[in-house]
């Protein structure tokens, strides 16, 4: 059973490798009912990964309604970005919090 465990996590460790065209992750808080970073550039196939400190549920909502992701609070909530452009988001729940994706090509 140990030895198939450790076998298993050899395998998920070589997915995971450089080798991979898989794009990475960028991190945003939110916190103080705010987007930190308020912008962020990323490229296609990235991750953004949106991190909610606050007590209160956030969402992460492209103005263009393209995307739409919902944090509960303490969670994450995650998103591959397919297209590039940019895209102004808001929280639907606080829409002063505001925030702006670059996705480059
Ligand atoms: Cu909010």
């Amino acid at each position: 059973m140990r030895r198939l465990t450790i076998l298993a996590a050899v395998a998920l460790g070589m997915l995971g490798s450089p080798a991979s065209p898989a794009g990475t992750t960028q991190s945003i808080l939110m916190t103080g009912i705010a987007f930190a970073p308020k912008q962020v550039t990323v490229h296609v196939g990235d991750t953004l990964d949106w991190a909610n400190q606050d007590i209160v549920a956030h969402t992460a909502t492209a103005k263009d309604k393209s995307w739409d992701v919902n944090v509960l609070p303490g969670k994450n909530g995650r998103m591959v970005m397919k297209a590039a452009g940019t895209f102004d988001y808001i929280c639907r729940y606080h829409p002063n919090m505001t925030g702006e994706v670059i996705v480059e090509p």
